[in-house]
C-alpha cells in the first residue's frame, strides 16, 4: 500500500468512526461497535489480555488444538486450501498448518492490509513451501473471495478466538452463510467457541484484577480523544464487565460515575450518573444453540472438541 493510500485509507477509518460515535452516543441506551476498541493500543492491550491468568479463552483454545491437531487435521484434508477469517491468531494457525499433510495453499483474511502481510510473512518463514495468498476484507461484511484461487483442493474456513461471539446474532448467521459461500459444495469450517458457564468465571475473564481489561475498555474514549479530539471527564468513566443472561453474553460497559457531558465532533451529549456506554457483546454458546445456527446457515454441526473443564469449544462444520 503507498503511503497516499494509507493515508487515505486512515482519513476514512476516523471518518467512519467519527460517524458511529455520533450514531451510538445518540441512541437510548448508549452503545459503540466493539470493532473501535481496536486501533493499535488497543490490539497491544488485547494481546496483553490473552496472557491474564483470568482470561482462560486463548490458553485453553491453544490447548484444544494442539491436544486435537491430528483430528482438526483431518477435518480440513491433506490438501486444504485453508481460508482463515481475521489473520492475528499466529501461534493457532501455525499448529493447524503444521498438522495438515501438504497445505495447498493458506489465504488469511484481515481488514488491516499492514497486520496482514506481517502475518503472511511470518508464515512464509516457517512454512517456506506453502503458497499464501491473503486477501484484504473486512470479514463481517459480504465479499468474494479473488476468482483466481485455485478450485482443487478441499476448502476449508478456520476462525478460532470466540470472535463469533462479538457479533450479533443477525451478523454471526450472515458471517457462517458467507464462510459456506466461500468454501462451496464439499467445504468444512473449523470454529473456536466460547462455552457458557459460571457467572464468576465469566465475569472475572471481562474485569481482571490487573486493570488490563478496564485500560482496553477505557482506550475507546481515549481514542475519541486522540482522534475526534473529544472533551471527556476520563475519570469519570469506569469500566465495568455484566452478564446478561437473555443474550446469553458478557457485556463491557463505561460507566459514568456522576452526570457528565461529552462532547465531540460539535455535539454534547448528556449523561446521567450510572448511566453507561455499551463497548462489546461477546456471546458465549452451548452446543444445542450452535448447531442451531449452523442449521440456519447452511451448515452441519459435526464434531466438538474441548477441554477437561468444558470452558471452551472446537467444533467442525460440514457443508
Ligand atoms: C476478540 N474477542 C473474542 C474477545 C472476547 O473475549 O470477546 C475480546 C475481549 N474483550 C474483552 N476481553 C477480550
Amino acid at each position: 500500500m503507498s503511503m497516499l493510500d494509507r493515508i487515505d485509507t486512515l482519513a476514512q477509518q476516523r471518518e467512519a468512526f467519527r460517524a458511529d460515535v455520533l450514531d451510538g452516543l445518540s441512541r437510548t441506551p448508549k452503545t459503540l461497535p466493539s470493532r473501535w476498541l481496536y486501533d493499535d493500543r488497543g490490539s497491544e492491550l488485547f494481546e496483553e489480555i490473552t496472557a491474564l491468568p483470568e482470561y482462560y479463552p486463548t490458553r485453553t483454545e491453544t490447548g484444544i488444538l494442539k491436544e486435537q491437531a491430528g483430528e482438526i487435521a483431518a477435518v480440513f484434508g491433506p490438501q486444504a486450501v485453508l481460508i482463515e477469517y481475521g489473520a492475528g491468531a499466529g501461534i493457532k494457525t501455525e499448529i493447524v498448518l503444521a498438522a495438515l499433510a501438504a497445505p495447498r495453499l493458506y489465504v488469511p483474511i484481515d481488514i488491516s492490509g499492514d497486520f496482514l502481510e506481517a502475518s503472511a510473512e511470518r508464515i512464509r518463514k516457517r512454512f517456506p513451501g506453502l503458497a499464501v495468498e491473503p486477501v484484504v476484507a473486512d470479514f463481517t461484511a459480504e465479499f468474494d473471495l479473488p476468482g483466481d484461487l485455485p478450485q482443487d483442493g478441499r476448502r476449508g474456513g478456520f476462525f478460532p478466538g470466540s470472535t463469533l461471539g462479538n457479533l450479533g446474532r443477525r451478523e454471526a448467521l450472515a458471517f457462517l452463510a458467507r464462510m459456506r459461500r466461500h468454501v462451496g459444495e464439499d467445504g468444512v469450517a473449523v470454529l473456536g467457541v466460547d462455552l457458557k458457564k459460571d457467572i464468576d468465571t465469566l465475569l472475572a475473564a471481562y474485569d481482571d484484577a490487573a486493570g488490563v481489561t478496564a485500560a482496553f475498555d477505557i482506550n475507546i474514549l481515549e481514542r475519541m480523544q486522540r482522534e475526534l479530539g473529544a472533551d471527556l471527564p476520563l475519570d469519570n468513566f469506569a469500566h465495568e464487565a455484566r452478564w446478561n443472561g437473555e443474550a446469553s453474553a458478557v457485556e463491557m460497559h463505561l460507566v459514568a460515575r456522576d452526570a457528565c457531558t461529552l462532547s465531540v465532533a460539535g455535539r454534547s451529549f448528556a449523561f446521567e450518573a450510572g448511566e453507561t456506554i455499551h463497548t462489546e457483546s461477546s456471546r458465549k454458546y452451548d452446543v444445542e444453540a450452535l448447531a442451531g445456527m449452523a442449521d440456519e446457515s447452511g451448515w452441519s454441526l459435526d464434531k466438538v472438541w474441548t477441554d477437561p473443564h468444558g470452558l471452551f469449544a472446537l467444533v467442525s462444520l460440514s457443508a
